[in-house]
């Protein structure tokens, strides 16, 4: 493994600190306002160190999960701070891995400290006693066991370096109970340095892709996460080309929903209209930060062309799914500005391109819409449920999903409008994100909005996580997509099979819910209740406090994203399956 220890100015200590006091030295110097956890026999010295910090508020939750979660969403929604959890060894670190494995899928820094079982004893069978790098060596960047005192610090920068270098990802450093409750020799103190992102962009790489991008008669380009904080810059080269662009789910943030070259998230059969027909005949494509993953093309069955310009900070992404003309490694808040300086140098002759493309977009956003509005129930629209939450949150509010039919309604029908601004667990997919990635957005960002729309399944895998969020006074509009169903799953079930099989859920009591937490309540039955009910949940957010939304959603009519994928991950299957599946489903309809 590279070596990633900082350079580091040291202070001279000259005498004993404890474990615990280092961790909290550690952790002052780095970008961390909050860290997440429970606390147990093997931190609670770390923790009574972090009641004494003027910078680091310690949260208690109630699940480590849901910790992990927090700390994933401070990552999100900031442009430099790093979620931190403090757990215990084994039996935390078990429960907060569904937060570790969405982050590392999804490149999200984390710093993970647990405690770890004493070292100075001779006795077996201890408390929590496990191999945690065995468990962490797949699903992290990398792990470290502290054996001494003066290792603490320099360790903990080394993780934090780790975690934020190249693709980011979580870090985890296991101290030893007895390393943190006793005092130990430390000769110095290391002062932490920030670093920066600096990787030159390699020159050639860029004249080829600008190369290609200025003579391309339909140029296209893709944005995931790994741009989001170079919106500005992608714009521009957007503007420049006259091109249109597409995200991935996770990089809805990257470029804003609102510019008139935006189309939507992916660009496959399994996108919405203005996607699809924007980049068919697509000639020459621009992906940046986004690395062709199952979701945002519609389960790999997207038309990429020959020439592409790949631009990603991992090079493990390039010519993996798609094979790429142009790539070029590195940072995209190193290459998209250069890109975008040597684009500008070209004048470019590419109005009328751009007023064609726009035009169309526009227009097939409209239909899209329409078609929404149409289909009218007695349930709460989702087209319109999503066009006034627009209109009442302000342009940087945070909107986190979960994963199901309603992250996917969101990504259609929601349009997002600043970076760091949607947060969706991705890669690793993984239910129970919202209620608690919610939380840890609003504690970092306390003058945003931060809303959640949860599916009901999601809602019981995290919803207790609720209180946490009263007793922080982080005022969050959950809005429930209440639907009875794990419906994401439930409608593939029905395309595939005509029978739905443990996708029916238990009737549940929102507003018991909100009782018991001592959260606000308020239900959206039906469309008439749309304004007066997102007006109401907001006001109470914004008095600091969370608010369960009961949305009566109407699911009955399909994303374009699940149709697209039924159908593209059913052309995959051999034909004798096929047709076997086809014929089940025929005979099941017939049937009953
Ligand atoms: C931890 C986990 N378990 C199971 C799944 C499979 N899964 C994906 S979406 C989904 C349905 C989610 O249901 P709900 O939260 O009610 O959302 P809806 O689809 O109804 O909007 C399920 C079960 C998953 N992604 N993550
Ligand atoms: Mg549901």
């Amino acid at each position: 493994m590279a070596d990633f220890r900082n350079e580091e100015k040291t202070i001279r200590a000259g005498r004993k600190r404890s474990g615990a006091w280092l961790v909290r030295y550690a952790l002052e110097q780095l970008p961390v306002s909050h860290t997440f956890g429970i606390p147990g026999v093997h931190n609670t010295e770390i923790y009574d160190e972090l009641s004494e910090s003027s910078t680091i508020h310690p949260v208690l939750v109630t699940h480590e999960g849901g910790a992990a979660f927090m700390a994933d969403a401070v990552s999100r929604s900031t442009a430099g701070e790093i979620g931190v959890l403090v757990i215990v060894p084994a039996a935390g670190l078990t429960n907060a891995m569904s937060g570790i494995g969405e982050a590392y899928l999804d490149g999200i820094p984390l710093l993970v400290i647990s405690g770890g079982t004493r070292t100075d004893t001779e006795f077996g069978f201890k408390l929590h006693e496990l191999d945690q790098h065995k468990i962490l060596a797949g699903i992290s960047k990398g792990s470290w066991l502290v054996k001494k005192h003066s290792d603490i610090v320099p360790t903990i920068f080394a993780a934090y370096l780790l975690a934020v270098s190249g693709m980011p990802g979580p870090v985890a450093v296991e101290i030893p109970a007895n390393i943190q409750l006793f005092k130990g020799e430390v000769e110095s103190l290391p002062e932490f340095r920030p670093h920066s992102p600096a990787m030159a962009a390699d020159e050639t790489a860029v004249d080829d892709a600008v190369d290609l991008l200025a003579k391309a008669a339909k140029p296209g380009i893709f944005v995931g996460w790994g741009a989001v904080d170079v919106a500005r810059e992608m714009c521009g080269i957007a503007d420049l080309l006259g091109a249109p662009v597409a995200t991935t789910l996770q990089g809805m943030s990257a470029f804003p929903g609102n510019h008139p070259l935006h189309t939507g998230m992916g660009f496959s059969r399994a996108a919405v209209p203005a996607a699809e027909n924007a980049f068919k005949q697509c000639d020459c494509l621009l992906a940046v930060g986004a690395r062709f993953g199952e979701i945002p093309t519609g389960s790999f069955d997207c038309t990429v062309p020959e020439d592409l310009i790949h631009v990603d900070v991992d090079p493990a992404a390039f010519n993996r799914n798609f094979p790429a003309k142009v790539t070029i490694a590195g940072d995209a808040r190193i290459i998209v500005p250069k890109l975008l300086e040597k684009l500008s140098e070209r004048r470019l002759q590419n109005e009328e391109r751009y007023r064609c493309v726009v035009k169309q977009i526009a227009r097939d956003k409209n239909v899209y819409r329409e078609e929404w509005y149409k289909h009218q129930n007695d349930r709460v629209n989702p087209a319109m449920f999503f066009d006034e939450l627009r209109k009442q949150l302000a342009d940087d509010a945070i909107l986190v999903v979960d994963d199901g039919n309603h992250t996917f309604l969101a990504a259609e029908l929601y349009e997002v409008r600043h970076k760091r601004a949607f947060l969706s667990p991705t890669d690793f997919n993984c239910m129970g994100y919202c209620i608690p990635a919610a939380i840890g957005a609003k504690l970092v960002n306390p003058t945003r909005q931060v809303v959640g729309i949860v599916g009901d399944g999601a809602f019981l895998m995290t919803g207790l996580e609720l209180l946490t969020s009263v007793t922080e006074h982080a005022g969050i509009a959950y809005f429930v997509f209440s639907d009875g169903e794990l419906s994401q799953i439930a409608q593939g079930q029905e395309l595939t099979y005509n029978r739905k099989t443990c996708t029916v859920l238990g009737k549940l009591r929102l507003d018991g819910v909100a009782l018991a937490t001592g959260a606000g309540y308020v239900s959206i039955d039906a469309n008439p209740h749309i304004p007066g009910g997102i007006r109401a949940a907001l006001a109470i957010a914004e008095g600091k406090r969370p608010v369960i939304v009961d949305v009566n959603i109407d699911y009955s009519k399909r994303t374009r994203f699940t149709q697209g994928v039924v159908k593209a991950v059913r052309k995959r299957f051999p034909l004798g399956d096929r047709l076997r599946f086809v014929r089940r489903a025929l005979l099941r309809k017939v049937t009953g």
